[in-house]
């Protein structure tokens, strides 16, 4: 078996890191399965055989209330069940887990409480560094979305009006001069109105890989975002209502760039 050094790596340009995997193109899918209403293990394992047979991306995991062992159970019993990147997308300290290949260590930018900028980072630093998971740093954006979303309750938060684009600009920007490497829009779960398109074009211009989610249900909204260059488009609720829609992802393919 042949080893490959790091400097190897980068020199044949292999994706060794989730980061590189999200980096590498646009318009790539996840499906977003939260454990609290996740649905018995046959129910996921279907789930997560159509997820396959669409060729979706990643499979992100996380949930504004979801219990530590909600979590650990759902996220081991996903990692048994496909070999799709698994990423944490944590609604709190609890949402951890040694099975997943990645972390996005959200700061909520767009809000002013302590304990979603920082406090629950501190909580869950030791045992990241413990479980030696890749932790991506991301900027994370609520945007309003026309509806009272979970994540603005618990954390307290308002989002940024919809309108206000040179503001979510200036924040993402923000956020990567701080050091993030990724920008992740949210119009909240089961939103009314998507991320505006036009929000994702402007963003360009900051460099950072984009991901985008909240409220979206149909190819036609997953094709603007992947021509507009959003990285990932996360796709969670539409597809608990209708499972059978993760198959009709498979088109998004004809848009990665
Ligand atoms: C992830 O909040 C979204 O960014 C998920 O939203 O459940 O509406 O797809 P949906």
């Amino acid at each position: 078996m042949t080893l490959l050094s790091p400097l190897m790596k980068k020199k044949l340009n292999v994706s060794n890191t989730t980061y590189d995997l999200i980096n590498s193109r646009k318009g790539q899918i996840a499906v977003l399965i939260d454990p609290e209403k996740s649905q018995d293990e046959k129910t996921l394992k279907d789930l997560l055989h159509k997820c396959e047979v669409a060729k979706v991306d990643f499979i992100f995991i996380g949930g504004s209330t979801v219990t530590r062992r909600e979590f650990e159970f759902t996220a081991s019993t996903i990692k048994c069940l496909t070999k799709i990147p698994l990423v944490i997308f944590p609604g709190s300290a609890d949402q951890i887990s040694d099975t997943a290949d990645a972390i996005l260590y959200l700061s909520l930018l767009s809000g002013r409480n302590p304990d979603f900028l920082i406090g629950h980072h501190i909580r869950s630093a030791n045992e990241l560094a413990e479980i030696g998971i890749e932790v991506i740093p991301t900027s994370y954006l609520l945007i309003d979305g026309g509806t009272a979303s979970s994540v603005a309750y618990v954390s307290q938060t308002n989002p940024i009006p919809r309108e206000h684009i040179s503001i979510v600009k200036q924040t993402a920007l923000a956020g990567k001069f701080l050091g993030k490497k990724i920008t992740y829009l949210d119009a909240g779960s089961g939103a009314k109105y998507p991320v505006p398109v036009q929000m994702i074009h402007e963003l360009d211009s900051v460099g950072s890989p984009i991901i985008v989610g909240g409220g979206i249900r149909d190819q036609e909204q997953i094709h603007a975002y992947a021509n507009a260059g959003a990285n990932v488009i996360v796709i969670g609720n539409a597809i608990e209502q209708d499972m059978n829609l993760v198959l009709d992802l498979r088109s998004h393919a004809i848009c990665n760039k």
